[in-house]
């Protein structure tokens, strides 16, 4: 893990609901901020772009422009991914199939103070759909790397899909692009697990409003189906986990919430947009790299201030030494600060613990309530 960087990747193939998720993310977390907790306890947690990485050139890096500027374009761009209720935007209100690949760096905020950085990026499913498509193999290679380099993996599983071939598991494999994530996943671990990172591992059921889905399905807060995903859909998948060390978990999402589209699943006019568990699928994604992040700092920390009481002497070169390690120590405690204040945040989610449970499953529910802890 690149020191304060915490890199997720959507892993779907196309019509997956990745660029839907994305919207989801920027509308709880950059338009809205996540609250947690109450009374002198409340956190907001929420995400501010950073800089923006399209087909290998940075177009809105850091540099290029300062403050409000850089807020506006950013502000501009991230826009174009909130989903409209807008009766002459194309596709019913939800984004065109993608494209190109593109890469989002995000500061993390916990009470408007950043604590880490959050990179994702959106690209085209075809990638998995289709990889031996050679126009696209640069940006093939360049996935590859990024999953390879994840902290953590969430899988796009249409829920929609999964409903049309109830009981048949065969189906829901390879319509859902199971069947392919259940033979790349051991390689993901592989390759993620060379630098001895935490990888967290979460299946999202995407699309959970849409009016397809079955009352049976819903009744149980997608429970049953949680469990099939688990037993028999993503057995292969799970089975490469250490369930006693990897964080993971099973979460249904919806980028639009309930309500808000007609039977052809276009988006109503005057729809109430509520992303649902998105943003606890992002804390709940980066809560174990949190935790690593925390204990290198903490070491560090402790391994500076071992180095500063073996310098002695009083000359201005060993000033110097001694100011530069104190430097160090300062920056890194302030980083610390913030690391903490976002782990507090993340424990805060116990508070609404008993809403996200209900919607999140896995065969034993405190494990999860034991990751968000850590
Ligand atoms: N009702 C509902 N429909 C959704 C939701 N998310 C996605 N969809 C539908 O699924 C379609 C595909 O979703 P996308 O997010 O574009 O899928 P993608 O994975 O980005 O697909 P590619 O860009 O082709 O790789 C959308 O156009 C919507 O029709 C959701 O949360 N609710
Ligand atoms: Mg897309």
């Amino acid at each position: 893990m690149e020191n304060n960087k915490i890199r997720i990747s959507m892993l779907g193939g196309s019509g997956s609901g990745k660029t839907s998720f994305f919207s989801g993310i920027i509308h709880s977390m950059i338009v809205n901020a996540k609250i947690v907790g109450k009374g002198a306890d409340r956190s907001s947690i929420s995400l501010n772009a950073k800089s923006i990485k399209q087909s290998n050139s940075y177009f809105l890096e850091e540099e290029d422009s300062e403050g409000l500027v850089r807020s506006m374009n950013n502000a501009a761009l991230l826009s174009k991914y909130l989903i409209s209720d807008d009766p002459d935007v194309p596709n019913g209100g939800f984004g065109v199939s993608t494209t190109d690949s593109i890469e989002f760096t995000f500061d993390l905020l916990i009470n408007n103070i950043p604590c880490c950085e959050i990179v994702i990026a959106d690209y085209a499913g075809e990638l998995i759909d289709d990889p031996s498509n050679k126009a696209m193999k640069s940006n093939l290679v360049q996935l590859c790397t990024n999953i390879a380099e994840s902290d953590a993996i969430i899988i796009m599983s249409d829920s929609v899909i999964i409903s049309r071939h109830l009981n048949n598991n065969f189906s829901i494999q390879k319509e859902t692009g199971a069947q392919m994530i259940n033979m790349i996943f051991p390689n993901i671990k592989t390759a993620t697990r060379k630098n001895n990172r935490p990888l967290t591992t979460l299946v999202a059921m995407t699309k959970t409003d849409s009016p397809r889905i079955p009352d049976m399905m819903r009744k149980s807060n997608f429970a049953n189906i949680s469990s099939t995903l688990f037993d028999s859909i993503y057995s292969k998948t799970f089975a490469s986990m250490d369930m006693n060390s990897d964080s993971w978990g099973i979460i249904p999402v919806s980028a639009i919430g309930r309500g808000n589209v007609d039977d052809d699943n276009y988006i109503i006019e005057n729809a109430n947009i509520q992303p649902e568990n998105i943003d606890t699928a992002i804390i709940f994604s980066i809560s174990s790299s949190i935790s690593k992040i925390l204990a290198d700092k903490e070491k560090n920390i402790k391994s500076l201030e071992e180095e500063l009481k073996k310098i002695f002497g009083f000359t201005a070169k060993v000033r110097t030494a001694k100011e530069n390690i104190r430097k160090q120590i300062s920056e890194l405690t302030t980083q610390k600060q913030a690391l903490e204040q976002c782990r507090n945040a993340i424990s805060q989610m116990n508070d609404i613990f008993p809403q996200t449970i209900n919607n999140m499953h896995c065969p034993n529910i405190t494990e999860i309530g034991e990751v968000v802890k850590k």
